[in-house]
This record gives C-alpha cells, structure tokens and sequence, in this order.
C-alpha cells in the first residue's frame, strides 16, 4: 500500500533527478553539508518522533518541516559499554559494526579470553584515509569539525583540516552546547573574511544532551529540574517536569548483563534510582541540555541563511544512539529496545522533499554513502553502507527489510535483535549463561514494547516470545538473527544456536 507521503514522493521524483544533476554537475555550486550529531539522545523524546514530549525544539522542527524525516533509524550497535564508540566509527567509516577497527590490549595476555575480537582483516589498515573528512577533503572540500572528546575515532577526526574538540557538558555559554555552536559560526565568519568559496563539511557535534546532564538555569527551571548532586536525598517534585514514559518501570525484570555498569549504577543524579521523582528530574536536565543544542542550531542555520550558503547545503540531524532514562527500567544506552536502539534522523537539503517521512531502515553506517552520493563523489569500496538516495526519490520506501542490532559491551555473546516488518525479537545470553531470555513484540501493536511487568490490557501489548500462538512467528525470526550474525560476521553465537 502506497502512502500518500510516498505516493507525493514518487511524484515528485522526476524534478528529484534533475535537482541531483544540478547539484553534482558545476563545480563551482557542490553543495556544502552540515552534519550535525549529537551524543545520547531517544527519538522518542523529539516531538517530530513522539508528538506527546514537552521537549521544544523549534530549530529541529524547522529542519525537519524543509526537509525529510526518516522513522526507521538505527544504530547497529556495540562491542563496547562505550556504545559511543562503534556509533562514531560506523558514522566516520559507513561500515558495520564488526568491520570497523577495534581496540584491543597490546599484550595478549592482558585480552579478556571471553572476548572474540573480529578478524584483523575485516576493518583495513588503511580504513582512516576513506573516513569522512579524508573522502570530503580529497574531492576539494573544506572540512571542519566540533564535539566531544574521546569515544571515538580519533583517526578519523584528526583528517578533518580544522578541528575544535573539546567535552563541554557544563551549564554556561563557555562549558555548554553554545561552546560547539561558537566554533562553527567563527568558522563560518573566517570563510567569509577569507572570501573562501569552497564547498564545506562541517561535522557539527555536541558533547550532551550525554550526563552529567548540566542545563542552564533558564531552561532547568522550564523543565522544572535542578543539577542534583546529593545521593542522599531526592530532587524535589515539578509538575512542569516532562511526564514519566508509559514503559518506565522501577527494574528490568532480569539483569541486563553488564555488571557494575557505569550507565545503570554510577550516573550522576541518578544512580541506581528509577523512581518518579529521580527520572522525571533527569528527563528535565536532558530536554533543557537538548533545547540547548536546538538554540545553538538554530544560530547555525541562521548565519547559513544570512550568508546565503543554506540553500545549497545539506543538512543531517541525527545522535550516535538513543538513552532509556527510566523506560524499562533501565537508564542506559546498553540494550536494544527501540528507545536507544533508534536513533532521530532528519535530512534537509537542496534536492530533498519538503514535508516527507519515510521508513528508511537505514544504520548510521548509511550516512557517510548518502553524503558521498549527494556530494557526487565517486563512493570507495570500504563503505558497506548504502546511499539513501531511493528513498529520498520515493523509489523505496526502506533501504533494507531485515535490521540487525547488538549489544556486547558486558557479559557475552550479550544481546542481539532483529526486526523486520512488525516484528521484533530481542535476545539474551549473559552472565555465563544464568540469563537466557528472548523477546518478540509485534510493532504495530506494541511499539513502545511492553513487557508483563507493565501490565498492559490488550493481550498484543506485551512480550510474545513464550505464547504458542505465535510459535511460529518466533521460529522465523530466530532464523533471520541467525542468518543476520552469520552475514554481517558477528563473532559470537547464542546458547540456542548452531555453532556452524
Ligand atoms: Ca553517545
Ligand atoms: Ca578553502
């Protein structure tokens, strides 16, 4: 069945093409790209994803008003606690998950025998110089980068020609989000002292709304949170506080595998709370740290548009994850429900649809290949992602139809989901065996994926895996993870699969 959103954007695709061409033929007008990340943030708290969040981003809203959102962004996941860590490589490379670089101890004896690492020769030697900036930079770009500091992939940030990192979680214009934003605009206003005509990538990241989630007075105070400190003691109650989550619960029923988690235990102003009043204040601290982010945005654009540079430049808005922050009980970025799992995408440029949604089942790995493809830049040969360009002409509705996601930071294997069409299944092998858990949920009926313990009504909105009536369903799904493992060279298996 054909929505009406993309039944506009088949109609619109023949102008699409020629936009394309007119984007790629001159050299003179390339396109500039503004890719703006952010670090730890759920779909779920924009209102473009969830019209019921108090969280007011009028700047987002602007791009995603001009431009399109993608409703079925994902993260592929993590080897890591630090999910941070593999997100930015998977952005900076578009590779997947198992085929990007990963740190391992120097002396073998110091390597956790529990930890399979991938074969050397699935992420190349010489991955650094086909990273964003190297790509951009060879094709005559000038590349600029701001956000946080570490967790990341240093190798890649350092081919950027102008780099102005630094973690800035604090609450002041100098230690805050508005440090980020001051990067870009003196950036922008040295291109135009230097009458630099150049197309640019701007890689434009934040160090929040990530704890310590340290807002500025004014906007803690409109979402009726403080900066809580003391463990001792609770954060007051504020009706002007963003409401709990319908899937909050006070535990997740079984561990999540990854002991002495610092996300789970050791966040300040939440620790191991999950009561109302400990989680709606960190949800005030996250909006007022991502309104924050919005402003600086908007001053972003702003200054784009003065200078006449907006029309012709792309700009993306998307975060390395999501954040549970209470939902299921759990607070953290290590699981794989959709909350965190999700990531918020919005694409906004000179040949994009105004006003579009889409599917997309697009990874962050699929980034680096659609900018590539915008900027008419000859794609390498290490990107595995893929151009969003089908879905952008309304071709396709989704890149792909299968998902695949891990999360192996803890005990392995760990977690690994999958999901396709409506269905989702979520699996669990941790702790040496002593949790094996499966999930399956159904979409469509249960998005924000409830489980028994929420004690919902309706018999769909709850965790299927165990119900006989869809034994079958369960059967399939468990063969896609499988075939999804064995595709995209996850080196682990879970206790109920073949050891091929
Ligand atoms: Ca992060
Ligand atoms: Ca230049």
């Amino acid at each position: 069945m054909l929505s009406r959103k993309l039944l506009l954007g088949l109609l619109a695709t023949s102008l699409l093409a020629s936009s394309f061409a007119k984007a790629t033929d001159t050299p003179s007008k390339r396109p500039n790209f503004l890719v703006i990340v952010v670090d730890d943030q759920s779909p779920l708290d924009l209102k473009i994803y969830n019209p019921d969040s108090p969280l007011d981003t009028p700047n987002i809203d602007r791009l995603a008003t001009s431009g399109m959102v993608f409703d079925g962004a994902h993260h592929m996941g993590a080897w890591s606690g630090a999910v941070c860590t593999p997100s930015r490589h998977m952005i900076m490379t578009g590779r997947s998950v198992w085929h990007i670089p990963q740190r391992r101890p120097k002396n073998p004896k110091k390597q956790n025998k529990s930890v399979r690492y991938p074969d050397r020769e699935l992420a190349p030697a010489n991955l650094p110089e086909f990273s964003m900036a190297a790509i951009f930079n060879r094709a005559g770009y000038d590349t600029m980068r701001t956000c946080k500091k570490g967790n990341s992939y240093p190798d890649a940030n350092k081919q950027f020609t102008v780099v102005r990192d630094a973690t800035k979680r604090g609450g002041t214009e100098e230690t805050g989000s508005a440090w980020h934003g001051k990067q870009v605009l003196d950036y922008l206003n040295q291109r135009e002292s230097a009458a630099d005509r150049d197309p640019f990538l701007i890689y434009f990241g934040f160090s929040h709304p990530h704890d310590t989630r340290d807002g500025t007075p004014e906007l803690l105070a409109k979402y009726g949170a403080i900066n809580h400190k003391d463990k001792n003691s609770l954060p007051p109650a504020n009706s002007k506080q963003p409401p709990l989550p319908p899937n909050h619960l006070d535990a997740h029923p079984f561990h999540h595998g990854h002991p002495n988690l610092r996300d789970e235990v050791a966040v300040s102003g939440v620790w191991e709370r999950r009561d109302e009043r400990t989680i709606r204040n960190e949800l005030g601290r996250e909006f007022a740290c991502s309104e924050n982010i919005d402003i600086q945005i908007g001053k972003v654009l702003n200054r784009l548009e003065e200078m006449g540079e907006l029309q012709n430049t792309y700009v993306v808005y998307t975060s390395d994850h999501g954040m549970a922050i209470g939902r299921h009980g759990l607070q953290g970025k290590q699981n794989l429900y959709e909350h965190t799992w999700r990531v918020p995408f919005v694409l906004s440029g000179p040949s994009i649809p105004t006003g579009m949604r889409a599917l997309g089942n697009l990874y962050l790995m699929d980034l680096l290949p659609t900018l590539v493809d915008l900027a008419g830049i000859e794609a390498p040969s290490t990107l595995e992602g893929q151009s969003l360009r089908p879905v952008i002409e309304g071709k396709q509705e989704t890149l792909r139809d299968v998902l695949f996601g891990v999360y192996c930071g803890g005990t392995k294997p760990g977690m690994r989901c999958v999901k396709q069409g409506d269905w989702k299944l979520i699996k669990y092998d941790v702790l040496d065996g002593s949790v094996r858990e499966t999930q399956l949920f159904n979409l469509a009926a249960n998005p924000l994926e409830y489980l028994p313990e929420h004690h919902r009504e309706s018999e769909w909105e709850t965790d299927l895996a165990e119900n006989e009536a869809f034994a079958e369903k369960r059967k399939e799904m468990e063969a896609l993870l499988l075939h999804q493992m064995q595709s995209w060279d996850d080196p682990y298996r879970l206790w109920d699969q073949p050891t091929d």
